[in-house]
This record gives structure tokens, C-alpha cells and sequence, in this order.
């Protein structure tokens, strides 16, 4: 079959041709959101071809696929990325031309896809890149949530939350599938009765059901024809409708997609989350069985074909729905449901934290899923007695279940339904084997591995910034564009003057567009001389952008004291949005916009320092800013941050990584060695000691030093603002609980570091050949890396071949 359109004039005739049927207008005529609706289509049906031969590909020759399961995809927009990874962006960019059209222009009016809320999702977009790009089969399955996370602005200083309504103009890139849909089952209560064999029959009575039809997105790889699905289950409702109230029973359809992250702390609000989670597990399960009984006779291979990652612990109902399945509508006995699903599924932590490692009411998840309920009961059963008798630890039992004070621990349960449990970088793999999952460790420790997370260094380097694309292309060839661990060559230039002179004026040129966008956007005229130092991340307390508050405090009060002391120009750039019920992490949004106020407003400090927070931060905004950086903060506790992938595109785009050691800045550490970073603060190891030890007293670090008391006196005394109580929570929390991630233990180390900074910055040769190192060594850090290891240790699936 032959492709749409293969030259710029192709490209033009099929353009107007589907303008004027589409919308009966002329090129000229036509809104410009409607130039980006035909281009956006042609492009999703010019890849149709390529995907119905995958698809083809993968029954006629028996390939297993691998299915990523995930709260979240953060995309981002995918115009430019399909077009320059089908090679076709010369094409469309100097069709467009001669109509006068500015593809740039068009690219703009693309939302960021809402499908997700951070690290996680964007890394669930990076592996869909890399899958395809490596011509493996892996598709994702996920939520159509109706709005995203928030769309925020700054009003008043202070974070303001909107609806993200990502969906405005439609999605270009989705084909809606009803034929394919599910019917999803909720509530009610179970019979069992005994068939005419005498086997024991399960009949779920739903309460309720609710339809989930499919709406799948290509995914496109980099020159190949192999295309991946990304498949969005969205809630309509079923034909049966079996709860009575129809206004009520329509509210839970609608209720199901509307927002990625629905407020989980009330009851209503965990029953919710807990039934998205059920939704999409459900509904991708289903159709992947139904898939596999298209080419093969019975389910008993399904391990051989398919596999399914899980992404965090949002997916685990997975496991108890597997067995579900293949006991309760094909008839298996429990020993062979289980070698199966444990076969199938395995689990990627993604986070130590104990307060984001899901826990549900064990009542919630009997009365929402009695059935399913029932099988986590008996597979926590077995796995008890499994410890008494084939494991013979009965000692740790308690902090291995599955079950435990009312809750359902979902952790505990995708380890035990696991074939392999991955953590996504060195350090943090190690925390979960000898501290959160020490116990499972021990009575199964060839379940665990690392994978250390990796990002797709197409969008993050290749299309994002093409002033570096260029200078590597010119310096070391294009090998490294497919092969990223050819980035390595680049360490034979790195002391080349006219090499970093040339990369200081790529970085100037990066820079200058973040300062446009700074200034249009925000109406902060900000220098490209100055030092660029930003931290981009959601903002939590663990991740301490309060700790690079402090330091800017520090820095402010310094300057407006002695006027001999001036630090050299710096320019603190913010990115960040705040969970909205979470207070502490919008009082540090305030306070960062308000000091930015006092700052960049007085006359003598602003030629020295800015401050600035981009607000509603996102993928796109990221392209913009991660390669404007001189500075990439990553300031976490020691030990709290697993991985970070942020810190991953500041390295290749060259910027010189300020951090702790923690999560992934360990492994780029290893790789540019510690005189190419600035490495500071309390070890995770540090971090345990003090908390065993109970060590600790923030009023010490107060008391004996005036510098740090008085840095945080201004949180009450109403520097910043006229309402001293604005950032009380702020204050209080670091000093009435003990300064829980240890701020102002690494306040001086911090403020060094800082220092060294500036002083490395004033070589410029010196500090270009850093930034050179960095970009040598990050080829590791691609995840078209971290994706061969999960497929060639985890998924055991191969590279295809489309003709
Ligand atoms: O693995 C992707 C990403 C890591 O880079 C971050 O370090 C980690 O915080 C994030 N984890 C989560 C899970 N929930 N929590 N908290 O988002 O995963």
C-alpha cells in the first residue's frame, strides 16, 4: 500500500485537497486550528499503513508484546516528534511555506496531551519512544482522562489552579474504537454454585457497569515502520445499566475520566481512585485476552506472547484480575492462574516514600470489587503459608502482608504477583532491597533488579534543541543520533577552545530564547549573561526547593548588608506546580513569587540577581528551559528521590548538575566524575544515621549560626511580605518538626557548593569543558538503554522486523 504523500508537492496537493472537503474552504480561508487538525490527521493516517502491517507483523510471525501499564503518559505535544521521526518534517515545514503557512505556528496551537502529573508519566512516554524506536513491540495502556492535572497561573503570588482542558480542539492523533469496548464491573455481590462437573462456579452480580471504549494513539518511532499503540480507555455508559438512578449512575461514568488525579483524601475521593485504577486494568486485560484468543487456540501460552509491566502501584489490581479471568471465565485451576500471571506481570517501584506507597481500605476494595477482593484474600492466604512452609520465615509475615491493619498493601502485593521487581536507578534499587523491601529481598532476592531510568534523548536533545543537534552533527558525525552512546566521542573535543567557544554560544542562543519567553510571558527582563540556575520538578518537601529559597534569602540579606559583597549575576529560575490540597508546597510557590518581587524590584540587587517562577510547568515549557540551563538543581534528601530524569536532560543539554547524592545524580557522577559536578550534602547513609540515632536538632544549627537564623526569621518577619504570617506553615514546618529533610543540616555544604559555582563560571573555557563532559557521558542516560535492559532481562522480547 502506498504512503499518502512522499514529496513536498504530494505533501501540498493532498494538504489543500483535504482542507476544502473537510471544512469547504480554501488554504487562505481556513482558521488556522484547522490547518492544524488536517495536518495532524494526515499525519495520524499516514502512519495508518505502518501500523496495520505491525499489527500484521506481530500475529503473522507470533511476536510477544509487552504492555506498559500506566496511571499516566505525559506525551507531551507530538506534532514535531511523529513528523521528525517519520523524516517527513522538511516536507510538511517547506510545504507549509508555500502557503505561507509557519509550521511553528501550527506546532503552537498542540496542548500538552493531560495525561499525567510527573516523573513517572513523562518516563512511560520516554519508553513508548524508545520501544518504537528499537522496533520492539510495547504499547501503552492508560486513562483518557478528560482534563489533565491543572493548568496553573500565578495570581497574586500565589498558585492558581484551572481546569487543563487538554482536549479543547479534539485529539488528532486518537482513532476512537468502539467495537473494541469493555464493560467494566463494579459492586454487587458474588454467587457460587457448582456446575454439572462439580466444579465451583464464581457469578459476579455487579452493582454497577460502565463501558470502556478504547481510543488508540500510534506511536511513532524514529525511522521504522514498527507502530506501537498507546491505548486510552475512555468511561461511557453501558447498555445495561444496573444502577437505577440514572443522573447519579451518569455522574460515576463521567466521574471515572475527568481528572488524572482525583483528591484521594475523603472516602468518596479513594473510592474513585481506587476504581480508576480497576477501569483500565480491567478494560486493557480484557482486550489484550481477546487479542490472544484471535490467533491462538487457548490461553495456556499467554506468558510466551504477552508480558505487562507495571508502572508504580496504580496498576496491581492487574494481578488479582488476571486470575479472575482465567479462572472464573476460562476455567483455570488456581496453580496454573498463577504460574501464568506471575509469568506475565512485573512491578517497577518508583518511589521510597511511605506515604506515596498505596495503601487501600480493605473495605473499599470488597465492597468496589467483592470478586477480586476475594482472590487477593486467598493469595495472601497461600503467600502466608508459603512462608511457614516453603520459605519457613513465619518471622517476617507481618511485614510482608498483603493484608495488614485494614488495608489492602499494594506494594507488598505487585512483589508477590511479580517475576521481577525493578527500581530505576543504583542507589535507590539498593534502598528497596536493604531497607522498604528488605524482608521480600531475603526470601526472594533473584526477583529484584535495577533498571536506573533514562530519558528519549530524541525530544530532550535531537528536536528540542537543534542549535546543540547541529554542533554535535558538525563535531562527532551523526552516529550518536541512533546510537547515543556514541555521545562518548565527543570527549576527544572537550578541550578544543573553539569547540566551547561555539558551545557557549549555542548555550547564549538557548538562553536567549528562555529569556523571550521570560520576558513576554511574565514581563522579567532577565540577563543571558547571568548564570542560569534552575530547578524544574513538582514541588514537594522532599525535593527542597525551600533549601535553594533559603540560600537566595541568604544571598539577598548578604548583599543588602555589605555592599562589598556581590555575588556574580545569577538568574534562579523556578518551574513547579503544587498538589493542590497540599498548603506547605503552595506557601513555597508564594514565598518564591513574592521574593522574586522584593528582589528583582530593588534596584540595587536585581543587576545581580533574579528570580524567576515559569508558571504551569510542563513537557513543553521543559524544551524550552532544560537547555537554557547552566545550573540543573537537584537538591533532594539524600535517599528520597529514586531517580529524577530532570536532572538527565539538564546533563545533555550541558548543564553542570548542583545536587545531592541521590537517586540518578549518583550514576552521572560516576560517569563525569566529581570534579565536572557539584556534589554537596549529607549521604543517604548520613540521612539514616541521623534519623536512627535521633541526632538531630534544627534549633542548634538556629542557635549557633546568626547567618541561617536570620535567613529564616525572614519567613515571619514580614520581609516578603506585609502579611507575616503568609509563610508560617512554611516556618513551622521546619522548625517545629525538626527540619524533617534536613534543610539546614545542608545549609552550609549548599551554600559552598553554590560558591564554587560561581567561581567555575568565570572560566569560561573551564566550565565549557564541563558542560562538553557532561554531554559526553550522557549517553548512558538515554532510555533507549534503560528500555533494551527491561526488554533483554525482564520482557525477554526481540527487535521486529516490518517489511
Ligand atoms: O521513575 C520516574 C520517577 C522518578 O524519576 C522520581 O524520582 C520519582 O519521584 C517518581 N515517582 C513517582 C511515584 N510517586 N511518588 N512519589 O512519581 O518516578
Amino acid at each position: 500500500m502506498k504512503k499518502k504523500f512522499q514529496t513536498k508537492e504530494e505533501f501540498k496537493t493532498e494538504f489543500e485537497r483535504r482542507i476544502i472537503e473537510k471544512y469547504g474552504r480554501s488554504i487562505e480561508q481556513a482558521h488556522k486550528t484547522e490547518k492544524y487538525m488536517v495536518l495532524g490527521e494526515m499525519i495520524r493516517d499516514y502512519v495508518g499503513v505502518n501500523w496495520k502491517e505491525t499489527k500484521e507483523t506481530v500475529a503473522g510471525n507470533g511476536e510477544k508484546q509487552m504492555y506498559y501499564f500506566s496511571m499516566e503518559f505525559l506525551i507531551g505535544r507530538l506534532l514535531t516528534s511523529n513528523l521528525m521521526n517519520l523524516g517527513i518534517y522538511d516536507i510538511v515545514k517547506e510545504g507549509l511555506q508555500d502557503f505561507h503557512i509557519d509550521i511553528n505556528e501550527i506546532e503552537d496551537l498542540e496542548s500538552d496531551a493531560g495525561l499525567g502529573n510527573g516523573g513517572l508519566g513523562r518516563l512511560a512516554a520516554c519508553f513508548l519512544d524508545s520501544l518504537a524506536s528499537l522496533n520492539l513491540v510495547g504499547h501503552g495502556n492508560c486513562i483518557r482522562y478528560e482534563y489533565g492535572l491543572f493548568r496553573q497561573r500565578i495570581e497574586n503570588h500565589e498558585q492558581t489552579e484551572y481546569p487543563d482542558m487538554w482536549l479543547k480542539l479534539g485529539n488528532v492523533w486518537e482513532v476512537r474504537k468502539p467495537k473494541h469496548a469493555i464493560e467494566v464491573k463494579f459492586g454487587g455481590h458474588i454467587e457460587m454454585y457448582m456446575d454439572e462437573h462439580g466444579k465451583t462456579k464464581v457469578n459476579h452480580m455487579p452493582e454497577q457497569v460502565i463501558r470502556a471504549v478504547p481510543y488508540d494513539v500510534p506511536v511513532i518511532g524514529r525511522d521504522t515502520k514498527v507502530t506501537n499503540t498507546l491505548r486510552l480507555w475512555s468511561a461511557e455508559a453501558a447498555d445495561s445499566v444496573i444502577n437505577n438512578d440514572f443522573a447519579s449512575y451518569m455522574d460515576d461514568v463521567k466521574a471515572i475520566c475527568m481528572n488524572v488525579y482525583p483528591d484521594d483524601s475523603t472516602e468518596k475521593g479513594k473510592l474513585l481512585r481506587i476504581k480508576q485504577e480497576y477501569f483500565f486494568v480491567a478494560a486493557g486485560l480484557a482486550q489484550i485476552i481477546k487479542a490472544h484468543l484471535r490467533v491462538y487456540p487457548s490461553l495456556d501460552n499467554l506468558a510466551e506472547k504477552v508480558c505487562i509491566q507495571l508502572n508504580d502501584t496504580h496498576p496491581v489490581l492487574a494481578i488479582p484480575e488476571l486470575m479472575r479471568i482465567l479462572m472464573d471465565d476460562y476455567a483455570y485451576e488456581w496453580d496454573d492462574a498463577w504460574n501464568i500471571v506471575t509469568n506475565v506481570i512485573s512491578y517497577t517501584n518508583h518511589t521510597v516514600l511511605a506515604e506515596a506507597l498505596e495503601k487501600w481500605p480493605i473495605s473499599y476494595i470488597q465492597q468496589l470489587l467483592p470478586r477480586v477482593y476475594m482472590i487477593i484474600e486467598e493469595i495472601h492466604r497461600r503467600f502466608e503459608f508459603a512462608l511457614d512452609h516453603q520459605y519457613n520465615r513465619p518471622d517476617i509475615k507481618y511485614s510482608v502482608a498483603i493484608l495488614k491493619e485494614g488495608q489492602v498493601h499494594m506494594a507488598n502485593l505487585a512483589i508477590v504477583g511479580s517475576h521481577h521487581v525493578n527500581g530505576v536507578a543504583g542507589l535507590h534499587t539498593e534502598i528497596l532491597k536493604n531497607d522498604v523491601f528488605k524482608s521480600f529481598y531475603e526470601i526472594m532476592p533473584e526477583k529484584f533488579s535495577n533498571k536506573t531510568n533514562g530519558i528519549t534523548h530524541r525530544r530532550w536533545l535531537l528536536y528540542s534543541n537543534p542549535q546543540l543537534t547541529h554542533l554535535l552533527d558538525e563535531t562527532i558525525g551523526k552516529d550518536y543520533q541512533t546510537h547515543p552512546e556514541q555521545l562518548e566521542k565527543l570527549m576527544a573535543h572537550v578541550d578544543d577552545p573553539m569547540l566551547q567557544a561555539k558551545f557557549m554560544d549555542v548555550k547564549r542562543q538557548r538562553k536567549q530564547i528562555l529569556a523571550d519567553y521570560i520576558k513576554e510571558t511574565l514581563q522579567i527582563e532577565v540577563d543571558v549573561n547571568s548564570i542560569f540556575d534552575v530547578q524544574a520538578k513538582r514541588l514537594h518537601a522532599y525535593k527542597r526547593q525551600l533549601l535553594n529559597v533559603l540560600h537566595i534569602i541568604y544571598l539577598y540579606q548578604k548583599m543588602k548588608k555589605d555592599p562589598n559583597f556581590r555575588i556574580y549575576p545569577r538568574t534562579f529560575i523556578f518551574a513547579a506546580k503544587a498538589a493542590p490540597a497540599y498548603t506547605f508546597a503552595k506557601q513555597v510557590i508564594k514565598l518564591i513569587n513574592c521574593i522574586a518581587d522584593v528582589v528583582n524590584n530593588d534596584p540595587q540587587i536585581a543587576p545581580y540577581m533574579k528570580v524567576v517562577f515559569i508558571p504551569n510547568y510542563g513537557v513543553s515549557i521543559a524544551e524550552i528551559l532544560m537547555n537554557a540551563a547552566d545550573v540543573s538543581e537537584q537538591i533532594s534528601t539524600a535517599g528520597k528521590e529514586a531517580s529524577g530524569t530532570g536532572n538527565m536532560k539538564f546533563m545533555m543539554n550541558g548543564a553542570i548538575t548542583l545536587g545531592t547524592l541521590d537517586g540518578a545524580n549518583v550514576e552521572i557522577v560516576e560517569r563525569v566524575g566529581y570534579e565536572n559536578a557539584e556534589i554537596f550534602g549529607l549521604r543517604a547513609d548520613d540521612v539514616a544515621l541521623l534519623k536512627r540515632e535521633n541526632v538531630y536538632s534544627v534549633w542548634n544549627v538556629y542557635n549557633r549560626d546568626p547567618e541561617i537564623k536570620a535567613v529564616v526569621e525572614a519567613l515571619i518577619d514580614g520581609t516578603f511580605s506585609p502579611e507575616k504570617e503568609d509563610f508560617r506553615l512554611v516556618y513551622n514546618e521546619l522548625m517545629f518538626k525538626n527540619d524533617e529533610y534536613l534543610l539546614l543540616a545542608d545549609f552550609d555544604a549548599y551554600k559552598h557548593a553554590q560558591t564554587r559555582v560561581q567561581e567555575r563560571y568565570q572560566d569560561k573555557a573551564g566550565w565549557a569543558k564541563m558542560c562538553l563532559i557532561n554531554i559526553a557521558k550522557s549517553g548512558f542516560f538515554s532510555s533507549d538503554r534503560t528500555i533494551k535492559q527491561y526488554a533483554d532481562e525482564i520482557w525477554n522480547i526481540q527487535p521486529i522486523e516490518v517489511k
